[in-house]
């Protein structure tokens, strides 16, 4: 049943619009309760307007922290006017109930994208409002809510009809209003989540509150008969809400998770200039440099042919040097944290070249995962793992790896992680040199890391002197003893395996060295 809206309880933080709502009330007769600020806006325009403070017997207080969170003004919300022992009960207490509640809610969000400090995030939490809107919604029976500021010129013209609204209207309002808190509380959530707790985020919570925005639509999905879209996170970084710079088409959904793989390798090497190559999710190249271009040189000289068609990282400002090499490569993505101008107008050039810039390293928040009815959540595989440093190895044959040795293996090690599992790398001065990737046994991973080396990059015989790493234990001696008779001077494993001790008897007799990790890097 309708009411007229005789007391309204306002209180926003969106002060726009609220002279629609000013002359609504006057034109009503409507008598309003309202907080500090929107108090003193809405007698300046001639309302007539009880300040809360009047109405709670307290004094706004804690820097605003405590204004409305009051029985006075909850129990004028939340009192069921159909039922006669509330109707009762409010008399006996001298409280008023209201009719409309008013509200919107701080700016947390936006503090939070204008790059807020904790301290300023924190205080824009709002207590509240949301309480507010809350009890109103939930007593939609007595009360109507209003929490879009856009709502106002419609809705106004309830306020002055006398009328007020219908059961209807209210039910809607308040289902809006309850949307609007628990995207609140989720964003306030996913800030809390990433700002507050390092332990939270090792421990799976018990309910996903994250919420997603549709980006946009995708031309098509994996394949053209598939349709598809992408969602970002509301928070606006990473990958999802990159830049795209140029480009005559848009990326699509296959671009996308290769972009996503590129990145994430790039920046498993943060202290170093790094540059990936990636076909179908799967590195065909990666590499350190003493800058940009250099490393973006080693890593496309690791399988030319692969690189063609290829998505191209860097973690490092694009350069002119590095763009000039790219200009005769057929490449369909290249993502960056910055362009130098120069590199950027010369890969502009590349008409189909989608070209994009990413503000901030990948996040190190869940990584999920769909299955049929569920959905799969593990914390990022961030290479701090117990046995990713090389202080930890376990070294089980051979004689201890020269410095160049050991940061060679490093590098395999940390680049193996962006590898489809089974893995097995070869490297050599801080670059790939051939990668086996994505095959049922390790044999066979063992056998395309050789034979991409070895031929990729013709009259030359790569694997000879490289290290080699595995991103899990060898089951049986035969992927190592492949790798030995191609020459591999040292190798990095997990280990592990019940044949372990035929393992390390193969390097053992091969005389390599070898260190175990005691940790692996699947990757499916
Ligand atoms: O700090 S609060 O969580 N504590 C409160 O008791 C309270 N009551 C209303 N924030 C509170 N509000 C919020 O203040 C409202 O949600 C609204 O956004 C804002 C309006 O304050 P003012 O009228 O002083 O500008």
């Amino acid at each position: 049943s309708s009411r007229p809206i005789s007391r309204a309880l306002v209180s926003v933080s969106d002060k726009g619009g609220l002279d629609i709502l000013a002359s609504a009330f006057a034109r009503a007769g409507t008598r309003v309760v309202s907080t500090g600020r929107t108090a003193s806006i809405l007698a300046d325009m001639g309302v007539d307007v009880t300040p809360a403070e009047k109405v709670t017997g307290f004094p706004e207080s804690l820097d605003g922290r405590v204004k409305t969170l009051d029985p006075h003004i909850h129990a004028g919300i939340l009192a069921d006017m159909d039922n006669p022992d509330h109707v009762r009960q409010l008399k006996e207490l001298g409280i008023l109930p209201f009719d409309l509640v008013v509200v919107n809610l701080y700016p947390f969000q936006r503090t939070v994208e204008a790059g807020g400090s904790e301290d300023a995030c924190r205080e824009q939490i709002d207590i509240g409002g949301p309480a507010m809107i809350r009890a109103a919604a939930k007593n939609n029976a007595s009360v109507a809510v209003i929490t879009d500021p856009t709502d106002y010129p419609r809705l106004a013209d309830r306020i002055v009809s006398g009328r007020g609204f219908t059961a209807a209207e209210r039910r809607g309002l308040a289902a809006k209003a309850f949307a609007l808190t628990a995207a609140y509380d989720a964003e306030v959530a996913r800030w809390a989540a990433s700002t507050w707790s390092d332990e939270a985020g090792r421990t799976a919570p018990s309910r996903l509150t994250a919420t997603w925005e549709l980006a946009h639509k995708l031309r098509y999905g994996e394949n053209p008969h598939q349709t598809a879209a992408l969602y970002k996170e509301p928070d606006g970084r990473g990958l999802a809400s990159a830049a795209q710079l140029s480009g005559a088409k848009a990326m699509s959904f296959n671009n996308y998770v290769d972009a996503d793989a590129a990145w994430h390798a790039v920046w498993d090497f943060p202290d170093r200039p790094a540059v990936a190559v990636v076909k179908h999710s799967n590195p065909c190249g990666l590499a350190l440099g003493d800058d940009i271009a250099q490393a973006h040189r080693k890593a496309h000289a690791c399988d030319p042919m692969s690189a063609y068609g290829g998505v191209i990282a860097a973690n490092r400002t694009v350069d002119l040097a590095m763009a000039r090499q790219i200009k005769g490569i057929f490449t369909e993505v290249i993502v960056a944290p910055d362009y130098e101008p120069q590199a950027l107008a010369l890969l502009e050039t590349k008409k189909n070249l989608r070209i994009l810039k990413v503000g901030n390293p990948p996040s190190k928040g869940w990584k999920m995962k769909t299955i049929d009815g569920g959905l799969l959540v593990q914390s990022a595989d961030l290479l701090d793992a117990d046995g990713d440093d090389p202080s930890d190895w376990r070294l089980v044959s051979g004689q201890a790896a020269d410095q160049g040795t050991l940061a060679d293996l490093e590098f395999a090690w940390r680049a193996i992680r962006s590898v489809k599992s089974n893995a097995v790398l070869l490297a050599r001065d801080g670059a790939t040199v051939g990668i086996g990737m994505g095959q049922v046994n390790r044999v066979d991973s063992s056998h395309l890391a050789v034979e991409r080396a070895n031929t990729l990059s013709p009259g030359q015989n790569r694997a000879r002197g490289s290290v080699a790493a595995s991103d899990a234990f060898f089951p049986f001696a035969d992927g190592l003893e492949y790798l030995i008779d191609a020459g591999i001077s040292a190798v990095v494993q997990p280990g592990g395996s019940i044949r372990d001790e035929e393992v390390i008897e193969a390097a053992r007799k091969a005389g390599i060295t070898m260190y175990l990790t005691g940790t692996r890097h699947f990757m499916h």
